[in-house]
């Protein structure tokens, strides 16, 4: 990440009537190990549902997707320790596979490729580092039918529209017959969700402040840690899971030479986990422009792995 863009981002999310700053700023190297640890929490139930519907349904999951031979192009990849699961029973089901893990951090590609190959031996993985807005054109020209993996609950993190905006442009990748496969987090008790984002521990609390400190590393800001709480909501209404650093004080803080005045209790916006229905979800694959979808849940109807078909 250069740091111009990151001090350009910065300055216009603490200028902003609403401060906020983009939730795509936690995963520095710190940033990623807390979010490793959040991984672990009880609280978080995110990562265990998705790995159950994973060793359960992977094999019911690629009974629909009728081709021997093709390309799995996955997004926001990281270690893959999860696909590997996947990936396994495909080759298990006799599909010939292409692996192609896509991910910001070369670093951590070369542990997923590492994972692959300790798991899957002579699979042939092509594993792209960058922006996967860019380099996803870089395929355009492959012949093989494709299925597209988005894991994470990480389409949680686009703002309304913005969602529909990037489904329509793995659509816009795809050809007809193709796959998407994402991993999405459901609407359920307010109490499970507001929780995930509120750990006892204080962990998501280090997480976000993170980027604070990150400001304070990379931009050489004073931001004081002690002056900021997090605060976590869920709010039912429009299923969104919001986060926010909490002003303690009346302050100014100083980025490279620039000052930005923080009231008592005003707060930085930064983080959006949308939760999805499973008949949003079925509304959201007609929006944009999938003929066909189904739905693989685990045994608490907490997250579900959503197969859309071009
Ligand atoms: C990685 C975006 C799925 O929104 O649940 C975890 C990140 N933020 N705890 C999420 C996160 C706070 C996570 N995603």
């Amino acid at each position: 990440m250069d740091n111009n863009s990151f001090k350009k981002d910065v300055f216009q999310g603490l200028s902003a009537e609403q401060k906020y700053l983009s939730s795509k700023y936690f995963y520095d190297d710190k940033g990623s190990r807390i979010f490793q640890e959040i991984m672990q929490l009880e609280e978080y139930y995110l990562p265990e549902c998705e790995t159950e519907i994973l060793v359960q349904q992977s094999g019911e999951i690629l009974r629909q997707i009728p081709f021997d031979e093709l390309d799995v192009i996955e997004l926001g990849a990281g270690d893959g320790s999860k696909t590997v699961v996947f990936l396994e029973k495909a080759i298990q089901m006799g599909k010939r596979l292409t692996y192609v893990p896509m991910d910001i951090s070369g670093d951590i590609l070369e542990a997923n490729q590492q994972h692959v190959k300790e798991r899957l031996g002579d699979l042939p993985v092509v594993p792209m580092a960058g922006d996967y807005f860019v380099t996803i054109k870089e395929l355009k020209n492959r012949e093989k039918p494709r299925l597209v993996l988005f894991m994470g609950s990480n389409i949680g993190n686009f703002q309304g529209e913005k969602s529909i905006e990037f489904i329509r442009f793995i659509n816009e990748f795809l050809k007809p017959g193709d796959f998407f496969l994402m991993g999405v987090d459901l609407k359920k008790n307010p109490h499970v969700i507001r929780a995930a984002y509120n750990d006892e521990g204080g962990v998501t609390k280090r997480f976000n402040l993170n980027l604070l400190e990150r400001v304070n590393r990379v931009l050489g800001g004073d931001f004081e840690l002690e002056a900021f709480e997090h605060y976590g909501v869920y709010n039912p209404l429009d299923g969104a899971a919001l986060s926010f650093l909490v002003s303690l004080e009346d302050q100014d803080v100083h980025i490279d030479g620039q000052q930005f005045h923080f009231e008592k209790y005003e707060t930085i916006h930064t983080e959006i986990s949308q939760k999805y229905s499973l008949k949003e979800l079925d509304q959201m694959a007609v929006k944009t422009g999938f003929s066909w979808d189904r739905h693989f849940t685990d045994s608490k109807g907490y997250y579900s792995l959503s197969l859309f078909r071009k």
